[in-house]
C-alpha cells in the first residue's frame, strides 16, 4: 500500500538508533531530548491509528513537564482529553522500540489487532512545550500523522491542560467549549469573574497572587490569559522565562521537594504564592508566616480546600438528591493521575489530587444533569439559588480532562475569595506530619516492586521489613519507597513526629534502598 510505503520512506528521516529501549511510563515517554526523535515520529504515527480507531481527534503534547530542560518527552491524549488506555500505552511502547527494518510490521500487527479500518479518516492535535527540542520533536509527530495520511492542527506553544482541552472540546462537538485557546481563557475567566462577584469588596491585596511560572508555557499562558481577568485577579509573576532555565530552582516540583520558595521571587508575611510546573498541569501554594517559616500547601491541602467548599455548598440540598447524602470517601491509588482520574470516575463527584499538585475534580454527568435541573428550580429560596449558581460556574472553572495549574489557581482563589479565608486560614484546616522526600539512584529501578497502592514494597527481599523496624523507631511515622515513572530514580518519602526525626527516617530508608536494591553513585548523606 502507498500509505505503507510513505510511512518506510520516512521514517529513515527518524531513524532508531539501534538497541535502545524507552518504556511508556507515567505520563509517557520521558528522557534526554537527544533519544527521542523516532520515538515523536512513531507517536505520530500510533496517534493516527487510535484516532481511526475511534472515529474521533488524538491529541499529543510533547512536553517532559518537571524534568530537567534537556530532558523531553510526549504524552497522548485520549478522545474525552483523558490518557490512553493501558492496552494502547503497550502498543505505544511496542512501536517505540521496534528497530528500524521492523517497524511496518509492528505497525501493521496493531492494525490488526485492533481491527482498524485505514480508509477512515484521522485527525491529530499537537502541542509543545517552551523547551529548546520541542520545536523539531513536534515537527517529527506532524511528519508521523501526515506520512499516515492523518489531519494536523498544529496548536504550537500550549500548556499540556490546554491541549487535553482542545481535544474534549473537538470530540464533543463545542459542548464543552471552543477549541481555541482564547475559548479556553473566555471558558475560564467568564466562570471565574462570575463566582468572584460573590466575593464583596475585596481589597487589591486580597487579589494579589505571586505567581512562579517555573521559566516555561504556564508562565506565556499566565500572561495571555492576565486580561480576561479583568483585574479580578493582580497577579505578580516571576520566573517567567525570560532570563531563568525551566524549572531550575524553581516550580512547583521544586518547591514540593525542597520545601522552599523559588529563587527570584519576594514574598511579603503571609502574602498567597503559587509555582506552577513545566508545563502547567499542576500547582502548589505557600507563604511565609511572620517568623519567617515556610508553610507549603500541596495537593493534599489543595484536595481538603475543594472538598469542603463543595461539601458546603452541597448540604444545602441534601433533603433532595441521593448522591449528596454520602458521606466523603476516601481512596489511594498508586501515584499517576491516570490511575487517579480512573478512580475519581467511580464517584458522582471526585477529588483527586496527588500531592505533588496534579490534580482537578470530576462531576459524573448524572451530578451535572441534577445540578442543572436545581438551577431550575422554582421553588428555590435564595440560598439555595446562590449556591446552585456557585456550583455551576465552578464546574465551568474547572478543567475536568486532567489536572490545570491556571483552573486550579483560579478555582483556589476563588473559593478562598468567596468563603473570606487568607491562606493562614486554609493552611489550619489540618496540620501536615513533617515529612521529607528523597531520590535514590540505583542501577535498575524496576529491581523494585511494591503493592497496596505503592504502600509497600515487595522487592527486593528484605526492604519492607527493614523500613518497618526504621519506622518503629520514630514516633507517628511512616515511609515509603517506589520508582519514578518519569525519572531514572528510586522515590523515598517520610514522615514524623519533628522535621528531624522525618529527614533522619528518609536518611535511613534511602540508605536501606542504596544498600539492597543497588544503589549506585554516592551513598546518600545524612541531611
Ligand atoms: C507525572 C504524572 C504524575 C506523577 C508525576 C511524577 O507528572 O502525570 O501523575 O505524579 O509524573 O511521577 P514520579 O514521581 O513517578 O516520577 P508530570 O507533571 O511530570 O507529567
Amino acid at each position: 500500500m502507498a500509505q505503507f510505503e510513505e510511512v518506510s520512506q520516512k521514517s529513515k528521516l527518524h531513524p532508531k538508533p539501534e538497541g535502545l529501549t524507552l518504556q511508556y511510563g507515567t505520563a509517557g515517554f520521558r528522557t534526554h531530548a537527544k533519544h527521542l526523535d523516532h520515538i515523536m515520529f512513531r507517536m505520530g504515527l500510533l496517534a493516527t491509528l487510535r484516532s481511526k480507531k475511534t472515529k474521533s481527534t488524538i491529541g499529543v503534547m510533547v512536553t517532559a513537564s518537571h524534568n530537567p530542560e534537556e530532558d523531553n518527552g510526549v504524552k497522548l491524549i485520549d478522545p474525552m482529553g483523558e490518557m490512553v488506555t493501558a492496552m494502547w500505552e503497550g502498543y505505544a511502547t511496542q512501536l517505540a522500540n521496534a528497530e528500524q527494518d521492523s517497524l511496518l510490521k509492528e505497525l501493521k500487527d496493531i492494525i490488526e489487532k485492533e481491527d482498524i479500518n485505514m480508509s477512515e479518516p484521522a485527525s491529530v492535535y499537537v502541542g509543545k512545550d517552551t523547551r529548546p527540542s520541542s520545536a523539531s520533536l513536534s515537527q517529527a509527530v506532524l511528519d508521523g500523522v501526515s506520512s499516515l495520511g492523518g489531519k494536523t492542527h498544529d496548536y504550537g506553544l500550549v500548556t499540556t491542560p490546554q491541549l487535553h482541552y482542545m481535544v474534549c472540546c473537538c470530540n464533543t462537538h463545542g459542548c464543552y467549549g471552543s477549541p481555541t485557546v482564547e475559548g479556553y481563557y473566555q471558558k475560564l475567566s467568564q466562570a471565574f469573574l462570575q463566582l468572584t462577584q460573590n466575593a464583596l469588596n475585596r481589597t487589591d491585596d486580597q487579589k494579589r497572587l505571586l505567581v512562579d511560572g517555573a521559566n516555561g508555557i504556564g508562565a506565556l499562558k499566565m500572561r495571555e490569559m492576565e486580561p480576561f481577568l479583568r483585574s479580578e485577579m493582580q497577579v505578580v509573576l516571576s520566573n517567567d522565562g525570560s532570563s531563568g532555565k525551566l524549572n531550575h530552582m524553581c516550580g512547583a516540583d521544586y518547591v514540593k521537594v525542597q520545601q522552599k520558595a523559588p529563587q527570584g521571587m519576594n514574598m511579603g508575611v503571609g502574602e498567597r504564592c503559587c509555582s506552577f510546573d513545566g508545563d502547567a498541569d499542576r500547582i502548589v501554594y505557600y507563604y511565609t508566616d511572620s517568623k519567617g517559616c515556610f508553610h507549603l500547601l500541596d495537593g493534599d491541602k489543595i484536595a481538603t480546600l475543594i472538598s469542603t467548599y463543595l461539601k458546603e455548598l452541597l448540604l444545602l440540598f441534601r433533603h433532595m438528591f441521593q448522591f449528596m447524602l454520602k458521606l466523603v470517601t476516601v481512596c489511594c491509588t498508586k501515584t499517576g493521575v491516570k490511575h487517579l482520574h480512573h478512580a475519581a470516575q467511580e464517584y458522582d463527584i471526585g477529588v483527586y489530587f496527588e500531592a505533588n499538585g496534579h490534580g482537578t475534580v470530576l462531576f459524573s454527568k448524572a451530578a451535572q444533569k441534577q445540578i442543572q435541573e436545581l438551577v431550575k428550580d422554582p421553588n428555590s429560596n435564595d440560598e439555595r439559588k446562590r449556591a446552585v449558581k456557585l456550583l455551576e460556574s465552578t464546574i465551568n472553572l474547572i478543567n475536568q480532562t486532567v489536572g490545570d495549574a491556571i483552573s486550579d489557581m483560579l478555582v483556589i482563589e476563588a473559593v478562598l475569595a468567596i468563603r473570606g479565608m487568607s491562606a493562614q486560614d486554609w493552611d489550619a484546616i489540618y496540620t501536615d506530619l513533617p515529612n521529607r522526600q528523597l531520590k535514590v539512584t540505583v542501577s535498575d529501578r524496576r529491581v523494585i516492586d511494591t503493592t497496596d497502592a505503592e504502600r509497600r514494597a515487595v522487592s527486593p527481599e528484605g526492604l519492607q521489613d527493614t523500613i518497618d523496624s526504621l519506622v518503629k523507631k520514630y514516633k507517628s511515622a511512616r515511609s515509603f519507597v517506589r520508582p519514578s515513572g518519569t525519572e531514572d530514580v528510586v522515590r523515598v518519602y517520610a514522615e514524623a513526629d519533628t522535621q528531624e526525626s522525618a529527614d533522619s527516617l528518609a536518611h535511613e530508608v534511602s540508605l536501606a534502598v542504596y544498600r539492597l536494591a543497588g544503589g549506585i553513585g554516592d551513598e546518600p548523606k545524612p541531611l
